[in-house]
């Protein structure tokens, strides 16, 4: 997703560049063997929260085919689309609210008789990736990207950096149809497999023309927010895939690649391409677009006479070394760009992967950079067979470096009370940037999906019931609950999840985001304690949802097998169990946040009526000038000089 904050570093028009303060989204992928349930799980962080966004889970139900598909510019903000065609909670509400207009239209039932792609012909024995054949699309799980479908496909999104920019036909400048937001939502309403997804979003973007939403304008192109990159994962065939995907030549069509990540393998994407060395005849682990090469070699972006092997990444990363006139710029710049998508990508492997000595070696200090530099990561890391589990990649999103070098709850930006979150904008003239965490105060939300399917039937018509579950948790990682979701359930996620009345500028108790929004903010009072307390509480309440989970699951398939219930019964009593528990723990969340404030108002923490304990500052924070307790003075605290400078004398005794 596009950036809002950024700084104008260089103004010359010949050389207009930003510096990213804030670019969103970090993704995770392990393949079946890898994970502990035998089906790949993939996370996503959405860390759009510098702008106000549309908050809403929604489920796009099944539709039939249509001549024409519209196709839109999707918003960040509410509402992100206004189209009753695509889904009930996509309606006009009120009804004198304006649909959008559609940029333009894409063919919907010729394609599905057709090849899907013209482009990876010789990929045609994998029969399977050949969109369905039905006359209706599968119903999904939507934010503003698609999240995962009825068939056991999902997606996770992260916007990279790229030599090329494009803009949307209703632009200046514009010869683009299809973001990222639609590629998404097309492939889950067509495919039910990571191949089909790939070729259908592949083929399209090159006919139709990419362009990402990040891309600045004509005047003023961002060239570190102008392409995606998808993990896409199918219960079908099992399989996991990364997806990388730019502007084409002249700002139009597309360039595209995919990498298979091994059945025993973890990925992860963190702001930037990690496809590298593509094998071009290996089509088992490699698809890609028509020309991949061709315009990396017009521009120089790739040497054959040096590099005789293509990699996908050097060519057609943003290497602001390269592009950029102003060096000293440039170099800041790549600095940043460097550790931006390097740190996280060193931390979610190291979590992921805690016996792989490879995963534990890898140097943090090396960055994540187009040009490969010595100890650079992998695109992937085999990890010990079903060894990563759904509680792996939750704890990996509510990290803050804990514990290492980059602990962002430790030193004086946290604060006495160890705040992870930097929320403020930093000062114009500053030059610099803290350490970019997984978790922080800008998610908006974030999952896993267990894709799945049941090996044996429990239904009557012999159809196997998707037990694919999104695990799905509102605001700051750190502070959510998971709440599974059957994608493949007719039963949408409650009222909450989908309120109109709930929005970034309207605080609501309609909407179950600002319960933990809620929380979250006030945790920020002192995160130490008040987070402790969420985190226990999240805790407690994860655990009983395995296990109620697991029960309901256990219950409904045997009384089904027994009783013989049709498929989409299974899946309409299992959907109700969860939006009932959805719900539920919503409504414990509210009264345990008020009851936060009661805990540690006033700086204190109110145990009960005769007992109260003070929060404590500690004691390095104290002991520090700058913060001027222990160099008080009659005649005024000795604050806000740097700490090296020499104190007044010391102050003896410190009232309390
Ligand atoms: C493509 O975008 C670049 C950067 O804004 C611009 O300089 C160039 O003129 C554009 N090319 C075309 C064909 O529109
Ligand atoms: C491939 O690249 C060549 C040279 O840039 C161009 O003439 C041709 O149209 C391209 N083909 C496709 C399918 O993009
Ligand atoms: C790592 O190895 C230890 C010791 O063999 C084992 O207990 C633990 O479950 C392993 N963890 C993972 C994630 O594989
Ligand atoms: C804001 O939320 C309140 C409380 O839920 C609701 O009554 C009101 O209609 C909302 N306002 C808007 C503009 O949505
Ligand atoms: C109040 O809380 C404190 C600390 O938990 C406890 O020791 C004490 O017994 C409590 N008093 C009452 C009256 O519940
Ligand atoms: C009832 C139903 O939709 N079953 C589908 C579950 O998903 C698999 C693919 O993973 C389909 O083959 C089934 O038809």
């Amino acid at each position: 997703m596009s950036l809002v904050f950024i700084v104008v570093l260089t103004l010359s028009l010949s050389n207009l560049v930003f510096l990213p303060l804030s670019d969103a989204c970090t993704v995770s992928v392990s393949g079946s063997l890898a994970s502990y349930g035998s089906f790949p799980l993939v996370s996503h962080t959405d860390d759009n929260g510098f702008t106000p966004s549309d908050l809403r889970l929604v489920r796009v139900p099944s539709r039939s085919l249509r001549s024409k598909r519209p196709v839109h510019v999707w918003a960040p903000n509410y509402p992100r689309v206004v189209d009753a065609s695509i889904a009930p909670d996509y309606a006009p509400s009120p009804s004198s609210q304006p649909p959008f207009v559609p940029i333009g239209y894409i063919p919907e039932e010729e394609e599905t008789s057709s090849s899907s792609t013209k482009t990876t012909t010789k990929q045609q024995n994998h029969h399977h990736h050949q969109p369905n054949q039905r006359k209706e699309t599968y119903a999904y799980l939507d934010l503003e990207y698609a999240l995962a479908n009825e068939v056991g496909l999902a997606v996770a999104e992260s916007s990279c950096t790229a030599n090329t920019v494009g803009w949307p036909v209703n632009k200046p400048g514009g010869y683009n149809l299809l973001s990222i937001n639609e590629l998404s939502k097309i492939a889950l309403e067509r495919c039910s497999t990571s191949r089909c997804a790939i070729s259908v979003m592949g083929s399209l973007a090159e006919k139709y023309g990419f362009y990402d939403d990040g891309a600045g304008s004509p005047d003023a192109p961002d060239y570190t927010n102008s392409a995606e990159a998808l993990a896409v994962v199918s219960a079908e065939d099992g399989e996991a895939w990364i997806f990388n995907i730019l502007t084409g030549d002249n700002n139009a069509s597309a360039i595209w690649a995919a990498q298979r990540v091994p059945d025993d393998a973890i990925s992860v994407i963190a702001n930037s391409f990690t496809i590298r060395e593509i094998d071009f005849d290996n089509h088992e682990t490699f698809m890609y677009s028509a020309n991949v090469t061709a315009l990396a070699l017009k521009m120089g972006w790739w040497d054959p006479q040096k590099d005789p092997k293509f990699d996908f990444y050097a060519s057609y990363g943003f290497d602001p070394m390269r592009s950029m006139k102003n060096k000293k710029r440039a170099k800041q710049l790549q600095r940043v760009l460097r550790y931006y998508s390097g740190r996280r990508m060193w931390r979610a492997f190291q979590l992921l992967a805690p016996n792989s000595s490879i995963a534990q070696s890898l140097d943090p200090l090396v960055g994540n950079l187009p040009r490969r530099m010595q100890g650079s990561y992998p695109f992937a890391i085999r990890v010990s067979r079903h060894s990563v589990r759904v509680d792996h990649m939750k704890a990996m999103m509510r990290d803050h470096y804990e514990g290492t070098r980059f602990d962002l709850t430790k030193g004086m930006a946290a604060g006495p009370y160890g705040d992870p979150n930097r929320p403020a904008n930093t000062a114009q003239q500053a030059v610099g940037q803290f350490e970019r965490a997984i978790s922080m105060h800008r998610t908006l939300w974030s999952f896993v999906v267990e894709v799945h399917k049941s090996l044996k039937s429990n239904s009557r018509d012999g159809t196997n019931p998707n037990l694919s579950t999104a695990w799905f948790g509102y605001d700051m990682p750190h502070g959510t609950v998971y709440l599974p979701f059957y994608p493949a359930s007719k039963i949408p996620p409650p009222r909450s999840f989908r309120s109109r009345l709930g929005l970034m500028s309207n605080f609501s108790m309609d909407s179950a985001w600002w319960a933990f929004n809620f929380a979250n903010q006030y945790a920020s009072t002192n995160f130490r304690a008040i987070n402790a307390d969420i985190r226990a509480k999240s805790e407690t309440i994860e655990r009983r949802i395995d296990e109620q989970k697991l029960a309901w699951e256990t219950s409904i398939l045997n009384s089904n097998s027994n009783s013989g219930g049709s498929s989409s019964s299974i899946m309409e009593q299992l959907g109700t169990r969860a939006q009932h528990l959805a719900q539920s723990v919503v409504d414990e969340w509210w009264p345990f946040a008020f009851q936060l404030m009661a805990k540690y108002g006033q700086g204190l923490v109110v145990y009960n009526e005769t007992y109260a304990e003070r929060q404590e500052y500690p004691a390095w924070w104290l002991d520090s000038r700058d913060v001027g307790f222990s160099t008080w003075q009659p005649n005024g605290p000795y604050h806000g000089v740097p700490d090296d400078e020499e104190a007044p004398e010391e102050v003896e005794i410190a009232l309390s």
